[in-house]
Formats: structure tokens, sequence, C-alpha cells
């Protein structure tokens, strides 16, 4: 179902990009969640106006149980597939969705470098990103990504988004951020068209900047664990987190419903 290269960029460079993934019915199904989701269904809406920008950003964070539009996304589409297809894992478990709306000229509204792990309670490395972008998404304020920062699976200090410079309180290790940017690393970034998705590691590296154009610039993200994933219980954003999971565990529950693997198969019917 995906390009056969496709699981060999992603584990080269930490992210691939599958060109036209969703049609606009697809597209549709998640604009009529956002809606729905902004319109008081998500009870994890937030909106930013920095003071100086034209435009707001919003976000949304685990929203799938309440939007219908995002859980029809979620698990009807191929989306499941495709993804189940790339991590190499005999399960896949739903993880969280989250929504990310920059209106335009959200001039500020930029996305620090950061890895996705260093935000989550659990440790195993098959956790991935699946983001489609809902509008087409010029080079100008497309997701970087620092290529192979996968690989040697270092966990580095969270940054809290608002503030780069402040300490995370969710902080879990002291290894700062490498200079980005700045040594030489080779830094991938690509044009988007509606429909088109990224997916990465949830070690790889990553940033974006402010939407500095007329046009919104927004995104669909689900986040997807396999079956080398076990909750730690470290401290998390409660979107991440479900207290009735026992630390060394898997993480499948109800929050964290598993959506492919080997007890799902059907039987067959003599
Ligand atoms: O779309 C963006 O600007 C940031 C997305 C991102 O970093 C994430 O979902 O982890």
């Amino acid at each position: 179902m995906v390009p056969s290269d496709a699981a060999k960029a992603l584990n080269g460079d930490g992210v691939v990009c599958l060109r036209r993934a969703f049609d606009d019915s697809w597209l549709s199904t998640i604009e009529t969640g956002i809606a729905d989701a902004v319109g008081g269904a998500s009870t994890d809406v937030d909106v930013v106006h920095r003071d100086g920008d034209e435009g707001s950003f919003s976000f949304s964070s685990g929203a799938w149980n309440s939007v219908q539009g995002f859980r029809s996304f979620i698990f009807d589409s191929r989306l499941p597939d495709l993804v189940w297809s790339l991590l190499n894992s005999t399960e896949l478990v739903l993880f969280y969705d989250f929504l990310l709306i920059k209106e335009a000229r959200s001039d500020t509204a930029s996305t620090p470098w950061h890895q996705d792990h260093s935000y989550y309670p659990i440790d195993g490395v098959k956790v991935v990103n699946s983001w489609v972008a809902l509008d087409d998404i010029p080079v100008e304020s497309a997701l970087r990504f620092l290529a192979g920062s996968h690989y040697a699976k270092t966990l580095y200090r969270a940054v809290d988004f608002d503030d780069p410079e402040a300490d995370y309180r969710h902080a879990r290790t002291e290894l700062p951020l490498p200079q980005i940017e700045t040594d030489g690393s080779e830094v991938l970034v690509a044009p988007l068209k509606a429909g088109d998705m990224l997916v990465w590691w949830s070690y790889t590296l990553h940033c974006a900047p402010g939407n500095r154009l007329p046009s919104r610039r927004a995104a669909f993200s689900v986040n997807w664990v396999g079956d080398d994933v076990v909750y730690n219980g470290k401290p998390a954003l409660d979107t991440y987190c479900e207290s009735s999971l026992q630390i060394g565990e898997p993480i499948i529950c109800d929050k964290f419903p598993l959506v492919r693997g080997p007890e799902m198969a059907m039987g067959r019917h003599e």
C-alpha cells in the first residue's frame, strides 16, 4: 500500500513523505471534526493569540473519542494500514491525535526543534507520528527534520514550546539539544499539498517556522505505538498518561486502543 522505498526512507532519514495519501473526501471528514472540536467537542483545545501577530494558532490533543470526524478518519480510512506497514510491528496501538492550526499571519507560531519522545511516559522505539497536511504548505512554513537524528536513540531535553529557553516542567533528561543548523547537519524539508502525509519516528528531531503567509497552515496528526512500547510512568501531560497502566507493561487500554494486531485477524469459517 505504500511505495516500496518508503520504509527504507523512514528508517534511513527518520521521516518519509507519502504524497496524496488522502483524498478530498477524507480531508472534508477531518474538517468536519475540526468544526466540532473547536465548537466544544474536544475538551482540550487551546487558542493562542500572540501580541503582534495578525492570526492565532490553535491546537487540540487526544480528541478522537469525542470527535466523530477524527474517529472516523483514524479508524475507517487507510491511515492505520499505511502506518502499520511502516512500523515493523505485530501490533498498532493508537496513542493520541493532535490538531495544529496556524492561522494566516501567525508569524511567531514557530515550533522549536524537539523530539516528540521527550514528552512521552513510554519506553520503546516503535513510535511514529503520522502528520497529514490539510492545506498546501510551501517550504516557507513547512516542517524541517534533522536527517538521521532518530538513529542513535538519544533522548534530549524536552523544550517548552512557548519559551525554548525555559525549563520544561516535564523535563526528564539534562541532555541539551545540539546546535542544529549551525553544525553542518543535513536538514530535510519539502513543500506539501493538502492530503500529503509525513511519517516520522518519535526520536527524529524536527521544527517548523511560524506562518507568515496570508493563508491557513493546518495539520492533523495521529501518533501510534508498536509492540516494543511499555509505560514508564514518568511525568507527562495528561494526554499521554493513563493512571491504570502499570510500569513496564504495554499501554493498550481504552484510552490507547489496539487498532491492528494478530488477535484481530478473522478466523476461517469451516
Ligand atoms: O506542525 C508543526 O508546526 C509542528 C508539529 C510537530 O512538531 C509535532 O506534531 O510534533
